[in-house]
């Protein structure tokens, strides 16, 4: 086994040997890690009993391994350079020293406000270091950390602290995220009027807006962390103690939080950074995601801090104040991995390439993209434009429950293909299924994605509910994890993932629920029913789509639009917009009642010589008033 697999030999050899014996391959793995008590078992449970544990009995903080670990050796080096939304503000570099130090006085906060071990804590964050190292801080102190993505409105905000009970919310008074300015604490204020778990608020400057203070809750994080020691003892975790939660959507009901626990989330996210990216000593290594998806969990925040590496943390966004800004930062500090998504590239190849050009991108070895399928376009577009056509493009594919990357290219050693996620790491094991839930063998095959052996990161359970875990996850294949995905294995084993087969919708790369957009447009007074799907869009990948009854007439329907939007940007957040309504007399619906949105995605498409079987429908003639309605 190697632990730095360098040549597309190595990767065959090294998935073979995970294959004659899994649990060999992962101890091996784990034990490059400090531990402070070994582990007893390397896995226990399985997908029948969805009672799945890894290095059971290990005790360890995952903060010592990605900090206190690096302090003699690499204690001066860069962790992270921060660049702020605005390119003439102020930016700072971070080193893994200062780092640990930050961390350890924010955990002596956290402890000294009465956070404790098990503790839910809430982050709704700017993009900035502080973020980071509060999540690090909770994980030293053994506090279950849940970022919350800064774009989401007070009722999210207040649903997610309900459903973890939270004791604390970590904020910022606001945030600048191009030219648009967030209040997040007065969005924060909003939420916990609804969210009495609360206790305290800690408040860090970032706008220096004015903002509403409640005495006794509300507290800034300069204030405490003044006096606050630099020493900090971290709180011994077992393996299999929770480490976050992160809420996303799945296709019905409110988002799930999903639980990912210390260790294996540990060695599996190190373990994938290193092998993808391939990383050097001396490389700058820069992931666009934000924290508050998995991504920056992943591969912002962990997984380049267990491996010494030196991470941008990116306030901005692509275009702002121009569509150059991202290889302007590129160019800046030299970037050698450059990590995004394909909604980025998309949105950023409609502009003129002058704003490539102007720019030095010869830094650059090594391209990512993760979060949604990349075209074949935009493939070319990445590999001619941005890597010059001599970086490797990592096309990564995983997601929020496995907790780090599963099918991909290994940089450089993989050859790759455009839109093909290529090959899985070693030690994954992904299948593909038939309708009647039989593996499909054998190349160029299409089926569902699922994974047959558990893996050290894969979430535990959906927190409170560990049914709808098993549901949603473990129900549709006995004996298999379902992804949602479907796939197309072509004739050299490749593995292609063409989207989601559930009610899930992937916009700009952000994973919606139907039912959850369906649910905030249903609120609309005038809104009797709704069905909402996605459709092909040339920036977001998908766009929403939203069909609905109501109950008067929508005498000027672009007016009735924004009030949607509006509605659902107050409900979810901006994201989840409608980008079409369409007014409809009735909805295509099963004798049982169930909407067939088959249908509807094949209008919303505008393929409408395809529609299919549409004769087990209650009343077909729905279908012909929908193909010749319009949408806005
Ligand atoms: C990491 C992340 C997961 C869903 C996943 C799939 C889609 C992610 C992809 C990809 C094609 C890739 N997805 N990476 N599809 N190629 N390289 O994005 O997690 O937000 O949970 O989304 O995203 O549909 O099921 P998450």
């Amino acid at each position: 086994m190697w632990l730095n697999i360098k040549s597309f030999d190595e990767y065959k050899e090294n998935f073979e040997e995970s294959k004659k014996d899994r649990l060999k391959f992962w101890d091996h793995e784990a034990g490059t890690f400090y531990w402070r008590k070994r582990w007893d078992k390397t896995q226990s449970g399985s997908f029948e009993d969805a009672n799945i544990k890894w290095f059971e009995g290990g005790k360890l903080n995952i903060t010592e391994n990605a900090l206190d670990r690096h302090l003699n050796t690499i204690g001066n080096k860069t962790a992270f350079i921060f660049e702020p939304n605005h390119p003439d503000s102020f930016r700072r570099t971070i080193t893994y020293k200062q780092l640990h130090e930050d961390v350890c006085r924010f955990s002596n906060v956290l402890e000294s406000k009465g956070v404790e071990k098990g503790d839910r804590v809430v982050i709704y964050m700017a993009m900035t270091p502080e973020l980071v190292i509060a999540a690090l801080a909770c994980a030293r102190i053994g506090a279950v950390h849940s970022i919350v993505f800064a774009g989401f409105s007070a009722q999210s905000l207040s649903e997610r602290i309900n459903d973890c009970e939270a004791k604390m919310l970590i904020t910022n008074d606001g945030l600048r995220r191009g030219d648009k300015h967030v209040p997040l604490k007065d969005i924060s204020d909003e939420a916990l009027e609804s969210s009495p778990s609360i206790e305290s608020v800690i408040v860090c400057q970032r706008t220096n807006r004015e903002i509403d203070w409640k005495e006794g809750r509300d507290e800034w994080w300069h204030n405490l962390i003044r006096n606050a020691s630099r020493e900090h003892e971290a709180v011994e975790m077992d393996a299999e103690d929770p480490l976050f939660i992160l809420y996303t959507s799945g296709s019905t009901g409110k988002p799930k939080g999903v639980v990912h626990t210390c260790g294996g989330y540990m060695v599996y996210t190190s373990y994938s950074f290193r092998q993808v990216f391939q990383v050097g000593a001396d490389d700058i290594y820069w992931c666009t995601a934000d924290a508050g998806w998995i991504t920056g969990h992943s591969y912002i925040i962990y997984g380049p801090l267990f491996n010494g590496a030196t991470g941008i943390i990116f306030e901005g966004t692509p275009t702002y104040p121009d569509a150059g800004r991202l290889w302007e930062v590129v160019e800046k500090y030299e970037v050698t991995h450059f990590y995004t998504a394909p909604t980025a590239i998309r949105a950023l190849m409609s502009y003129d390439i002058d704003y490539v050009k102007k720019y030095d991108l010869s830094s650059l070895k090594v391209l990512g993209t993760v979060g949604e399928p990349i075209n074949e376009e935009a493939w070319h577009w990445y590999d001619e434009h941005i890597g010059g056509g001599e970086c490797p493009i990592v096309d990564t594919w995983w997601q929020t429950e496995t907790g780090g990357i599963m099918i991909s290219p290994l940089a450089g050693i993989t050859p790759t293909k455009p839109g093909f996620a290529t090959l899985p790491l070693p030690g994954v094991f992904p299948v593909l299924m038939d309708e009647d839930g039989n593996e499909i063998e054998g190349n160029d095959v299409s089926g569902n994605l699922c994974i047959k052996h558990p893996w050290p990161s894969i979430a535990r359970t959906v927190y409170g509910d560990h049914d709808r875990y098993i549901q949603t996850y473990l129900s549709t294949y006995k004996g298999y994890y379902f992804t949602g995905d479907g796939c197309r294995r072509d004739d050299d084993g490749y593995y292609r993932i063409t989207g989601r087969v559930d009610d899930v919708l992937n916009v700009s790369g952000h994973r919606l629920g139907t039912a959850e957009i369906e649910n905030a447009l249903d609120e609309h007074k005038k809104v009797v029913e709704t069905a909402v799907v996605g459709y092909p869009h040339d920036i977001k990948g998908q766009g929403v789509f939203a069909f609905m009854i109501c109950d008067e007439e929508i005498k000027d329907p672009e007016a009735f639009k924004k009030e949607l939007n509006d509605l659902v940007t107050k409900i979810i957040s901006p994201i989840a917009k409608p980008d079409k309504i369409q007014i409809v007399a009735g909805l295509p619906k099963t004798r049982s009642g169930k909407i067939m949105r088959r249908i509807l995605r094949k209008i919303a498409a505008n393929d409408l010589d395809n529609l299919g079987d549409t004769s087990t429908l209650l009343d077909p003639s729905v279908v012909e008033d929908i193909k010749k309605g319009t949408a806005y």
